[in-house]
């Protein structure tokens, strides 16, 4: 009966420990970002928001890109990644920074002769 009870109690304190984690995490968390069928992803880090990829994933000729803004980055001149390679399942990587992460980003399709077509920011 004993070793049943501390059985017990252990999968308790489990259960609360990953409960915390979870909180932690969930300061930051990485975010996906779709337009139509383009959509941007950040991941890596402690933050899931050390880099971000584009993915251009519509057949249109119009290439897709993110725009994102850095912990240190101004507001008002975002960063770009674009995926040059079209809609070919392989997406383009930012550089990676845990330390200076992503703290919002957009997902752009570039259309030319037209103004390009965002997505809202998400933060
Ligand atoms: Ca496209
Ligand atoms: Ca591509």
């Amino acid at each position: 009966m004993k070793r049943t009870k501390m059985r017990l109690t252990s999968a308790a304190i489990g259960a609360t420990i990953a409960l915390s984690g979870a909180t932690t995490a969930s300061a930051y968390s990485y975010f996906v970002i779709y337009h139509g069928n383009d959509y941007s992803i950040t991941y890596g880090g402690n933050t899931g928001r050390a880099a971000i990829s584009a993915c251009d994933n519509e057949l249109d000729g119009n290439e897709a890109y993110a725009l994102y803004v850095r912990k240190s980055d101004s507001y008002n001149s975002p960063r770009r990644v674009e995926d040059g390679t079209g809609a070919d399942g392989v997406c383009v990587d930012s550089g990676s920074s845990d330390s200076n992460y992503i703290t919002n980003a957009k997902t752009c399709e570039n259309i030319a002769f037209y103004p390009d077509a965002c997505s809202p920011w998400r933060f």
